[in-house]
């Protein structure tokens, strides 16, 4: 095992925020372990997790964390040391993550879908002791120096059965609320993933304003139809908020839509948290949703239609988030008129949510107006881990986080989200916005969906790449895409190089459009350099139909 070095530490906003932070009680002396494993009053009979024919009371619970943290001890893994865990949703994952936490080692929740490539980084940037995997969808990564604790048990690994069951007295380390207590992963669509440090003190009070805002209590049963590695259904409130309010928590048995209905139906769930899609097929399926007294959206923008179609389907019972790992969450309120829930992402959750919307000179635009969110506030951070660059261009000077989310705000203070800050493909040094070009192929005879991402190309460093699904049997090509374009008088070095059409465009595991997967799709075997042709291409007309590129 590498040698031992300090914890890392979570960068604090200045000293006067620290005391308003404190002052109003948003920041308390509470460890997240702590305020999940013991709420007031809470029974140590009462169930808390349901998985199937799993069954564990609270007391069982707080037994399995005690022993998990011993467990991670006798492995020689200490207060402040790193480990990441990437595991299937589960009662195992919830006891790994707390047994960690209450270790005093900082678990790195990774989603289940990250690979291995991704895997090394984080554990790299993490400069992790031990990594928790479950192996099978594809190798371990070797990685020198990391223990590695697998489930299912593997050779060449530490079975995390044994870690879980370590019968050791358990840890007397207690965390600082100031210290960090976990890392979750920016959910980044490009590049790799980066590091957020999430401190005790401000994911407590993330979970109890969340738990407020959701109106959860000891009766809700909380689905977790999300990976609980994600922070929408690990703490907004997710199962840790719910567990906190003295509620259940709720594991399906499987992905997917029809697991999700056998576990509403058999364990009689009341509130759950899904990314669009999901929040749809659940509400067009058919199936008897009466109990459920709450459905989140998030993760990505429910479009009005869609949300119309939901309310249909639950009522008022739907509540929309508008939220980031990286800290400030925005909620629609419980008691909403119908058009703020269906037509906006909502609100900050915290009177401590400092958000700026600037336009592209950094000051702040007129109410109603699209710009950039910025934010500072008692749950957001202050910097990711090991990262100077992003730090540099994700950070203001002042502390507020860049989102990177083009917003605006409507009369009543909601926000509607209305697309991504500068994402563009490269082409030759030409800027091509992917949302202006997208914006405009929504309205192409015979485009359902359509998304735009780069495509490496050995002269140009990247071309403009059109996904298409068809509307119906025929999918428009290459030639109509651009004649359409020209005709909406987008400029000429804009217009798409390749066509490609897909039955569904690509998501990531929490439901965002995966460009980085629709940029693999099309990049040739070797990537661009492994193109026969050599020719030098013209700008723009060189690559037609016909030269490197492929219409299909
Ligand atoms: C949640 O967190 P992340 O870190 O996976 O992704 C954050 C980004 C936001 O910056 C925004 O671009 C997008 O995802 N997003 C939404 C949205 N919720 C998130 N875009 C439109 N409408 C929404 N409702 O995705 C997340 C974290 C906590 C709670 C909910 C979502």
């Amino acid at each position: 095992m590498p040698e031992r070095d300090p914890a890392p530490v979570a960068v604090a906003p200045p000293a006067d925020l620290v005391a308003e932070y404190t002052a109003r009680g948003w920041w308390r002396d509470e460890l997240v372990d702590e305020l999940v494993l013991r709420p007031s009053g809470a029974d140590p009979d009462r169930v808390a997790i349901l998985a199937g024919d799993q069954r564990l009371t609270r007391g069982e619970l707080a037994a399995r964390v005690a022993a998990a943290a011993a467990g991670f001890r006798e492995l020689g893994v200490g207060p402040g040391d790193r480990v990441v865990v990437r595991l299937p949703n589960g009662p195992d994952l919830l006891v790994t993550v707390l047994g960690l936490v209450r270790s005093g080692a900082l678990p790195v929740l990774a989603v289940p879908a990250l690979g291995t490539r991704e895997l090394r980084h984080v554990v790299t940037t993490a400069q992790a002791r031990a990594l928790v995997v479950s192996p099978g969808r594809d190798e371990l990564p070797d990685l020198p120096g990391v223990t590695v604790v697998a489930h299912p048990a593997r050779s060449g690994a530490v079975a995390l059965a044994d870690v879980l069951a370590a019968d050791g007295p358990p840890p007397s380390h207690r965390a600082d609320p100031a210290d960090v207590a976990f890392f979750l992963l920016s959910g980044g669509t490009t590049g790799l993933p980066k590091l957020i440090p999430r401190t005790h003190r401000d994911y407590g009070y993330n979970l109890r304003m969340s738990a407020e805002l959701a109106g959860v209590d000891e009766n809700t049963r909380y689905l977790a139809a999300l990976p609980v590695t994600h922070n929408f259904a690990l703490g907004c409130p997710g199962v840790l908020g719910v567990l906190a309010a003295g509620g259940t928590a709720v594991f399906p048995s499987a992905t997917g839509v029809p697991a999700l209905l056998d576990a509403i139906a058999r364990h009689r769930v009341t509130a759950t948290a899904t990314v669009p899609g999901m929040a749809v097929a659940l509400c067009d399926s058919g199936a008897d949703l009466s109990g459920l007294a709450l459905l989140q959206v998030g993760g990505a923008k429910l479009h009005r239609a869609d949300a119309l179609r939901v309310v249909k389907s639950i009522g008022g019972r739907l509540q929309q988030v508008f939220g980031m790992a990286e800290g400030l969450l925005n909620f629609t309120r419980l008691d909403d008129p119908e058009d703020v829930v269906t037509g906006t992402q909502g609100r900050p959750g915290s009177p401590g949510d400092e958000v700026l919307i600037v336009g592209e000179d950094g000051q702040p635009v007129p109410d109603g107006q699209i710009g950039e969110l910025l934010v500072r506030g008692p749950y957001t951070i202050g910097a990711y881990h090991r990262a100077p660059e992003a730090n540099a261009a994700s950070f203001t000077s002042n502390g507020f986080y860049r989102s990177g989310d083009l917003v605006r705000r409507d009369e009543g203070g909601n926000l509607v989200v209305e697309g991504r800050r500068r994402e563009f493909v490269n082409r030759g040094g030409e800027k091509v916005s992917v949302n202006e070009v997208e914006g405009l192929l929504v309205g192409c005879p015979g485009v359902a969906a359509c998304a735009v991402a780069p495509v490496p190309h050995e002269f140009l460093g990247e071309t403009v790449g059109v996904f298409v699904v068809p509307a119906g049997d025929a999918a428009p090509d290459l030639a109509d895409v651009r004649r359409y374009l020209r005709h909406q008088g987008l400029a000429g070095y804009k217009l798409p190089d390749l066509l490609r059409v897909l039955e569904a465009l690509p998501l990531t595991p929490v439901g965002k459009l995966d460009r980085a997967a629709l940029t693999a799709l099309a990049t040739p075997p070797g990537g661009a350099s492994a193109r026969t042709d050599r020719s030098h291409p013209e700008p723009q007309e060189a690559l037609c139909p016909g030269t490197s590129t492929t219409t299909s």
